[in-house]
């Protein structure tokens, strides 16, 4: 269906007269999920979105070869049984079109376009004491007013641009694989840059390859590519999930990712050279991220790590023909600590004649020049740069908000040192505030979907429970968020995902604090944690 436009919405549907319960930034899985069940509650919610239509990442990141790592049937709604069973995924990882197409689906099935306005950002929040509300302003000059504010701005929403301290003097096209265009790009005939090669660039470099005369990527770390491996759905397969979704859903849920797949838990010390060779190529065959599941330690022991970057290289240089070439896409860090991406045909790309691979380890880009992108001493004249460089992730999109807490509070200013935050959800000085998927969860270290639904699932009890018992605002303690932020910092220090420059850590943002964001306890103990402490009256929160 086409993205609506929002003069064709009817943007004061839950400002008529009627003072809104909830306003909801963002339309992408957690917003909808928020928006519907607070619907369900019979309450007053309004979503706003910058974009012009539903999806959130899987709006904006359409770029050519985008797509999700997680196998579909496993990254989807669960709360709606007929939804699962009606259904149909195509493939095993879905790409962006047919997320987004099943986005558009559950906005419809489920009604949600009327209570969302689209391409309207927001711009301010700021809480309100004496009457315990939220006055939210829009780049559209609206201001609304009401009880709850929540965050579902997405961990992956702000886009970054490479930092260089020349002026940015490129005459030809730039593009960011996080803000694609709608109506796509034509690299026909033309001499593409692309700068990056996390899971993004490992996705579009493929692509373009097809199209332009010429491609450089310009690599600043290695990663350790593994071939997703992705494949058609068959109905009988499809139909056997079908028939069993619940145990499926349940045994995801029960999973420390929220997802389960072939996995294996005995150790890679354990094994002989034969078995272990034997169990590595049967995990490459199934592809991405199982593969990190070929044994228990790979990522926790450092001998074990070894062993699968020796088979990993081996692989890499049975594919990619060129032995400099081979030497440069080689990473130099530990098997694990960044997000393993998933490519198909990615090392095969550089056996193209049109590609070239260009160092820029190190001294990163030097310049963008008028025409092009001057690398250790050489300029590269392009036509057009895709900028693959990734994300403000997790705070980003939050502290771009000018929200404003008790007594004057500042989130930006809260965050400064790293985010604090309770169980991943509220902030101490921002009453009646949530944050979906941010930090202090397992987030992006789980399913998104299924976290989604079970934060969503706990602010909207949460608010249910506040109404019988009669209170108006809730606020984290203080001691109780200090005491979840050393928690999540403890846990994320054991974390291999701590232990290099990453995203993760907040490393690809110049002033950034070096914090390890997540929750890295697992998804079934962050579960078992929030729902303990909402039996227990909400312990941890004050309310009034
Ligand atoms: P990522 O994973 O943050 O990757 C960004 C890439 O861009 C990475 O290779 C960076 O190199 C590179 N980069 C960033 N700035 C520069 C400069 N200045 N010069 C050269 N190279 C640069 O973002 P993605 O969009 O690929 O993926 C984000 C997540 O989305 C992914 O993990 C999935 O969860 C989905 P670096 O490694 O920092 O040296």
């Amino acid at each position: 269906m086409p993205p609506i436009a929002s003069d064709q919405i009817d943007t004061n549907a839950a400002s008529n007269n009627v003072p809104l319960d909830a306003v909801i930034v963002g339309a992408g899985f957690a917003g909808l999920y928020m928006l519907h069940r607070l619907n369900e509650m019979g309450l007053n919610a309004r979503v706003i979105e910058a974009a012009p239509d539903v999806g959130g990442t899987w709006y904006w990141n359409r770029y050519p070869g985008a797509q999700c790592d997680i196998e579909s049937m496993q990254y989807s709604y669960q709360f709606s049984e007929e939804l699962q069973q009606e259904w149909n995924w195509k493939q095993r990882y879905a790409s962006q079109p047919e997320i987004l197409e099943y986005m558009q689906h559950v906005a419809d099935r489920f009604d949600l376009r009327k209570n969302i306005t689209f391409e309207t950002r927001v711009t301010t929040a700021t809480y309100d004491e004496h009457t315990s509300r939220w006055s939210v302003k829009t780049d559209k000059g609206e201001e609304l007013s009401t009880r709850f504010f929540i965050l579902a701005v997405g961990c992956l929403s702000t886009t970054l641009l490479p930092q260089t301290e020349e002026s940015f003097d490129f005459k030809g096209q730039v593009y960011h694989t996080g803000k694609w265009p709608d109506e796509g790009v034509d690299f026909t005939g033309k001499k593409v840059g692309v700068i990056g090669t996390g899971s993004s660039g490992v996705q579009i470099i493929p692509n373009i390859a097809k199209e332009a005369t010429h491609l450089s990527v310009f690599q600043r770390t290695a990663g350790y590519v593994v071939p997703a491996q992705n494949r058609p759905l068959d109905s009988e397969e499809v139909s056997e999930i079908k028939s069993g979704y619940g145990e499926l859903r349940a045994k995801a849920k029960a999973s420390p990712i929220a997802f389960i797949f072939p996995m294996h838990t005995d150790s890679a010390l354990d094994a002989s050279e034969e078995q272990r060779q034997e169990r590595f190529e049967q995990q490459w065959e199934i592809g991405g991220l199982p593969f990190a599941a070929a044994f228990g330690d790979l990522l926790t022991n450092d001998k074990a790590n070894e062993l699968v970057v020796e088979f990993w290289r081996s692989k890499m240089r049975e594919i990619v023909k060129d032995a400099v070439t081979a030497d440069l896409l080689t990473p130099d860090q530990v098997y694990g600590c960044k997000r393993i991406p998933s490519g198909t045909n990615y090392f095969e790309t550089y056996n193209r004649p049109n590609v070239s691979l260009v160092d820029v380890s190190g001294t990163g880009i030097e310049k963008f020049t008028e025409k092009g992108i001057l690398a250790k001493g050489k300029e590269h004249e392009l036509d057009a740069i895709v900028m693959a460089t990734g994300f403000d992730a997790l705070t980003g999109s939050v502290i771009r908000i000018d929200i404003t807490g008790i007594d004057g509070a500042k989130i930006s200013e809260k965050w400064s040192d790293g985010p604090a935050n309770y169980i991943g959800l509220a902030v101490s000085g921002f009453p009646n505030m949530f944050n979906m998927l941010g930090p202090g969860c397992p987030g992006v270290l789980a399913t998104m979907v299924t976290g989604a639904e079970h934060q969503g699932d706990w602010i909207a009890d949460c608010i249910a429970w506040m109404d019988r018992t009669e209170k108006q605002s809730i606020e984290a303690d203080l001691d109780a968020e200090t005491a979840w932020v050393k928690e999540v910092h403890d846990l994320g220090m054991k974390s291999i995902r701590s232990t290099c420059s990453s995203w993760y850590v907040g490393a690809n943002v110049p002033g950034k604090a070096h914090v390890f964001m997540p929750y890295a306890g697992g998804f079934p103990s962050y579960v078992a944690r929030c729902d303990d402490i909402a039996k227990r009256n909400y312990k941890g929160f004050s309310f009034s």
